[in-house]
């Protein structure tokens, strides 16, 4: 049956991640990331200027998110091409490193998002990192990928949230220290939540409906009512009253002089 093909590839392209909160779904085909973590936003990093260390020590704003990598003084914080030779051939991408005992390279988000995925290049090939997301439960997925030098990583969690640490918890190679990575095709999903914005201006719109209606049915008062009392008052609206000030004139019985 056609059934057992779509269900046996999301079944070999996610491996749910057991833990105390088996919170978090890895994925490693984007086809069916997508399909299951919703609409998507695509950042591919060719509308920023390659720049070295651009986000070393320092937080670099990419738009819905920034990104941050510790003090290294190798590649590393650097929005640019790969090296000759690298999996992303000239296209932009950014590139972390992370050692056992300092930098760590960090994404943050400026709203709450549920999934998260990426094409990268040489990650976890050389040590052990760990992706950490920064939700509630404090879900640590370590990965390991010592073959692979490009492929797709995709998480989805179903604890919202806005930062996605990588970290290196030991060596898996040699007895050197540091991990480099270029990360290029950044999918993300915002969390949908409820507008309180917008729900803030609803409640002002009914509530200057219902001034609006209450000043309809009360009766002029203060100033403008005195205003009226007479247009050769000063701030009598003449434009508007002229028609009626013939008609204030035969109330008051003043018009009688005028006639012949
Ligand atoms: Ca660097
Ligand atoms: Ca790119
Ligand atoms: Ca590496």
């Amino acid at each position: 049956m056609n059934l057992k093909i779509p269900v046996l590839s999301l079944f070999l392209s996610c491996v749910p991640v057991i833990g105390a909160h088996a919170a978090i779904v890895q994925f490693d085909d984007r086809s069916v990331f997508e399909a299951n973590a919703g609409a998507v936003t695509l950042q591919d990093f060719e509308g920023f200027a390659a720049e070295v260390d651009a986000f070393e020590d320092a937080a670099f704003d990419f738009g819905d998110f920034s990104a941050f990598n510790g003090p290294n003084a190798f590649s590393g914080g650097d929005i640019g091409v790969p090296p000759a030779g690298g999996n992303f051939g000239s296209t932009n991408v950014i590139i972390g490193a992370t050692f056992i005992s300092a930098a760590v390279f960090e994404l943050t988000f400026d709203s709450p998002i549920s999934a998260i995925g990426f094409d990268a290049g040489e990650l976890a090939d050389q040590r052990s990192d760990r992706i950490i997301f920064d939700n509630a439960a404090g879900d640590v997925l370590t990965v390991f990928d010592p073959v692979d030098q490009l492929r797709f990583w995709g998480f989805i969690s179903d604890t919202p949230f806005t930062t996605l640490t990588i970290s290196q918890i030991g060596f898996s190679s040699g007895g050197g220290d540091g991990d480099g990575f270029t990360i290029d095709n950044l999918a993300y999903a915002v969390v949908p939540e409820p507008s309180t914005g917008l729900l803030f201006a609803s409640g002002l719109a009914m509530l200057a409906a219902r001034r609006r209606q209450g000043s309809q049915r009360r009766p002029t008062k203060g100033r403008s009512a005195r205003a009226a009392k007479s247009p050769f008052e000063p701030g009598y609206a003449r434009g508007s009253m002229r028609p009626s000030v013939h008609g204030w004139i035969l109330s008051r019985g003043l018009d009688r002089g005028s006639r012949p």
